[in-house]
């Protein structure tokens, strides 16, 4: 193991699994269903899990921008997002999809968005149906999380509509919107190394197509250059450890991780601080900086 500071310097892994090109095919077809789409995205990476053609494919359909696990990502950090998604007139929520904190805001903004794009369009005469809307974002991004929320008091499906399979349900939801309840899969189109380790500390791909280690060295990459602290205090360390090795190796010698001779076994320390830090214990980080 080395330390790759320049991180950008590494290749891609290419890594796209034939089932996410099929996923993004079926999502197209589901579009056409939906008038307003809900982008889901993490709130540790507002710009990373973002997917530009995602826009295009919608056809100019209004979307409501939905960051999750904001738990997970740093106040200070969310604050600016905010202020900049505002600045740029853009409706955005930041929710907690497993405690459901802001969840029950979704609706409405979702009818202001709806609203505010009937004005632009000049339309004058009613909506004489529900809006339909659907989730779309990335894997693991919590897209089911949201939508269970978001049906919790509506369960009733109201059966499939016209030139729709009988497997797609709809959801009512409280202001009266029909949710689609299959979500969308999209995958960005990564152009470096660190939106890669960045969208694989979120969960969105597998672990060992990037590799652990990898992984762990930019935690410790991005912990010890934040502003944010980590607790670092978690493996007995009372300052950042001055190599990814060191972090490794305390973390191993910390969960009893060793191998034989009493080595820290550095893969399993790996997937133990991968663990921690998506739980949020080794601290909140975010990892976009806004404009
Ligand atoms: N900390 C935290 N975890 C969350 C949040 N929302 C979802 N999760 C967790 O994230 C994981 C993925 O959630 P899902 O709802 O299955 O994600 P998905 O987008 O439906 O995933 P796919 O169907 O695989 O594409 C689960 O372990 C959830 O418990 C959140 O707001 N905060
Ligand atoms: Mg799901």
């Amino acid at each position: 193991m080395s330390i790759h500071l320049d991180f950008d310097k590494m290749p891609l892994t290419g890594w796209y699994p034939g089932h996410m090109l099929k996923a993004g095919r079926e999502m197209h077809g589901r579009l056409e269903l939906v008038d307003m789409i809900i982008e889901l995205l993490d709130a540790r990476a507002p710009r990373t899990s973002r997917n530009p053609a995602l826009e295009a494919a919608c056809g100019g359909k209004p979307r409501l921008l939905v960051f999750n696990k904001s738990d997970l990502a740093d106040p200070a950090m969310t604050k600016r997002w905010q202020e900049s998604l505002t600045r740029d007139g853009v409706i955005s929520l930041f929710v907690d999809g497993r405690t459901g904190s802001n969840v029950s805001r979704l609706p409405a903004l979702a009818n202001e968005a709806w609203d505010a794009e009937r004005k632009r369009r000049g339309a004058t005469r009613p909506m004489l149906r529900e809006i339909r809307l659907m989730v779309a974002g990335l894997p693991n991004i919590g897209k089911s999380t949201l939508v269970n929320r978001l049906a919790l008091r509506h369960k009733a499906a109201v059966g499939p509509k016209p030139g729709v399979t009988r497997s797609t349900q709809w959801i009512k939801l409280q202001n009266g919107m029909e949710l689609l309840d299959t979500p969308g899969v999209f995958w960005p189109r990564l152009a470096r190394k660190q939106d890669e380790l960045v969208l694989g500390l979120c969960g969105c791909i597998k672990d060992d197509v990037i590799g652990e280690e990898l992984m762990v060295e930019y935690i410790w990459y991005r912990f010890s250059r934040g502003k944010t602290p980590a607790r670092w205090n978690l493996y007995g360390l009372d300052h950042a450890p001055e190599s990814p090795e060191a972090f490794l190796d305390a973390a191993g010698r910390r969960r009893g991780l060793l191998l034989p001779g009493g080595i820290p076994d550095r893969h399993q320390a790996a997937i133990a601080v991968i663990n921690d830090f998506r739980d949020g214990r080794l601290g909140r980080i975010t990892f976009d900086e806004p404009e």
